[in-house]
């Protein structure tokens, strides 16, 4: 039965949030830049490009992270208007760090910062009075900031370790009301263990959609067993038009988080073509934003946002 697959397929744009500790820093550390066109990973990668420690990252970063200019109204209003049936935001990245409250860890906008507003409740929250559907991406497999990663690098696959996923997983599924998305990324070899989180999404919100990042990529597609889309890899598109349920992701610059230095920004018209070329092979788009560090969106994507929004009212399917 894939009746929980309706929605999804009639959404077909979505916005994607990338947001966190790393949003701070906007790419550097110590007057270095890491960002992408820097030959760095990405913004949000950070605390890996850089080797900051776990501790020293948090120290850092936790203490000064006060978005108060985040109005999760605002943000979901420009995704509507722009003619997005969905959002999806960076619950927990790559950082470890969680952007809702849990008991699993400290390490989380309650606990250890100063701003303590829950920020996936605010977003779930105003996506449901707002009529758009609600997603986490979750970093499930790494995580550079846990203890049995410090300790041995690249070893997440330990009991302690998936004691917190396992937490964080129940936390997000049964505290924010409906959850249409659940935007794994970066599976390990383990397919006991994905089949073990897609089961426990599978229990608690029936109706989630499940990103193929779940798995591994080595997992061959037949034994995805909870992977509802197939995730393409950024700005990836088929040739031809898929049977398939498939998304693909795309940043409106080079970086996925916030970066000060990165002005590769795609014109409106890059991206509306993108768009209307996702639509012709029957993908998904999801498209990604880096808010600041204050909690704005900035003023590029929101202008491009609306331009997307305008061409939508005129040519997308509403
Ligand atoms: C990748 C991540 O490593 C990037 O930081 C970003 O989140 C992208 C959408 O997916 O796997």
């Amino acid at each position: 039965d894939d009746s929980h697959m309706e929605w999804w397929r009639d959404a077909r744009f979505g916005m994607f949030i990338h947001w966190g500790l790393y949003s701070i820093q906007g790419g550097d550390w110590k007057g270095k830049d890491y960002g992408k066109e820097q030959g760095g990973a990405s913004a949000e990668w950070l605390m890996n490009s850089a080797k900051i420690p776990g501790p020293e990252y948090r120290k850092a970063l936790a203490p000064q992270f006060n978005p108060t200019d985040f109005d999760a109204a605002e943000w979901v209003s420009t995704a509507k208007e722009a003619g997005m049936k969905y959002v999806v935001i960076t619950s927990k990245h790559h950082d470890g760090f969680c952007l809702f409250d849990t008991e699993a860890t400290d390490y989380n906008v309650m606990d250890a910062t100063p701003f303590k507003r829950d920020i996936i409740k605010e977003l779930s929250e105003e996506c449901a009075k707002q009529g758009l559907k609600f997603g986490v991406y979750y970093s499930q497999f790494k995580d550079w900031y846990h203890r049995s990663f410090q300790r041995k690098p690249g070893i997440l696959n330990n009991e302690e370790y998936l004691d917190l996923v396992e937490k964080n997983l129940d936390e997000l599924l049964s505290n924010y009301g409906d959850m249409a998305v659940l935007w794994f990324d970066v599976g390990g070899n383990n397919v006991i263990e994905a089949d073990q989180q897609g089961a426990r999404v599978r229990e608690l919100q029936p109706n989630a959609v499940i990103c193929s990042r779940l798995y591994s990529r080595k997992v061959p597609e037949g034994k995805r067993k909870y992977a509802d889309f197939e995730s393409l890899p950024d700005r990836m598109l088929p040739t031809e038009r898929m049977t398939q349920d498939t998304e693909t992701c795309m940043t409106m610059r080079h970086n996925w988080g916030f970066d000060r230095n990165d002005d590769h920004w795609k014109s409106s018209k890059d991206i509306i073509e993108f768009l209307a070329l996702c639509g012709a092979r029957g993908v998904n788009l999801l498209l990604n934003v880096g808010p600041n560090p204050e909690g704005n969106l900035l003023p590029e994507e929101t202008e491009r946002l609306q331009e997307v929004g305008q061409w939508m009212k005129t040519n997308g399917e509403s």
